[in-house]
């Protein structure tokens, strides 16, 4: 059955069968996620930036690839990559318990040309200080525009390796290839140890990389410069929400106390009301106290301070 219709009749059953695989592995593969003739768009899209952009610089990236971000600016098609239904399913499931909204991180398309060497093994959470092993920072998603195969660079997985957090390199035996066909999707976490695969093939290798961050982490890809309320203004809000126009609770990323969504109204009042935004275990405890209920030590932290810097 076309896993788009059987999707269709049980969402939950479906998505909670990939986030098993996500969680136990470190990645999953949904094939036919996506109608292929959407990545075919977005190809033709895109194909004039992919010829234009200079190939990368630097040992990471790799200098026989090509990438550029800022994919909602450059087609409209994106969209519905970024909102796929099921991929926020499961990168609620892996984020939302650490966060009170997860954001959009990045979109980036990456082209990977024949004769490019395999990428450095890393994880992509690296990119932030906290304590690793305890909590998922990432979900990254993979869009195929091209097939991507062993031959041709298809993204390389260590599974389990999300695990494992303290090996920085793993035997290339116990690592898979993500072969996948445009229409598929592959989801991995930040905590994957993975990289870009070499191209041993005679033509490049296209991809679409989305991925999502908790909202309380800075974006690899600065959203709100790249999309300025001019341009989000024209976006459905929930993807307006994803790039940052909202607030992460309690109280943070406002502009002048608000969400920053005010910013995408038509007339920006001169003079704005600044406005609580706190978690709903917070409201509770600020009614209980009004209500002569909880003694002050129960409240320091309402800020998110913790208890001993708020004394
Ligand atoms: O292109 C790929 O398959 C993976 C790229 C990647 O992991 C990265 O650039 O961080």
């Amino acid at each position: 059955m076309d896993p788009r219709i059987l999707e269709a009749m049980m969402p939950d059953v479906v998505a909670a069968s990939y986030f098993a695989r996500l969680m136990a592995d470190g990645y999953c593969i949904i094939p036919g996620a996506m109608d292929p003739r959407v990545g075919e768009r977005v190809n033709c899209e895109l194909e004039s930036r992919f010829v234009q952009t200079p190939f990368c610089k630097g040992a990471f990236y790799g200098e026989t690839t090509k990438r550029f971000g800022s994919l909602l600016n450059r087609s409209e098609t994106i969209q519905s990559f970024v909102l796929n239904p099921l991929v926020l399913k499961l990168v609620q499931g892996a984020l939302g318990p650490h966060c009170d909204r997860f954001n959009l991180n990045l979109t980036q398309a990456i082209e990977i040309h024949p004769g490019a060497p395999a990428q450095f093994a890393h994880r992509d959470q690296a990119m932030w200080g906290g304590p690793k092993g305890e909590l998922e920072y990432l979900v990254n998603v993979m869009w195929p525009l091209t097939p991507f195969t062993a031959e041709n660079g298809a993204t390389v997985l260590w599974p389990g390796s999300h695990r494992e957090q303290d090996k920085g390199f793993l035997p290339v035996e116990d690592s898979v290839v993500a072969a996948m066909e445009p229409g598929s999707v592959l989801l991995f976490l930040g905590s994957t140890l993975h990289a870009g695969g070499a191209n041993r093939s005679n033509a490049p290798r296209r991809g679409i990389l989305i991925s999502y961050c908790l909202g309380w982490l800075r974006q690899f890809e600065t959203q709100m410069l790249v999309y300025p309320p001019a341009v989000a203004r024209g976006f459905p809000r929930e993807l307006a929400e994803l790039i940052g126009y909202s607030i992460h609770r309690p109280n943070l990323g406002n502009y002048e106390g608000q969400s920053p969504a005010v910013l995408l109204e038509r007339d920006v009042p001169d003079f704005i009301q600044a406005q609580d935004a706190l978690t709903s275990e917070q409201q509770a405890m600020i009614e209980q106290l009004e209500n002569g209920g909880i003694p002050m030590e129960a409240v320091r932290n309402i800020r998110g301070h913790n208890a001993q810097a708020a004394a």
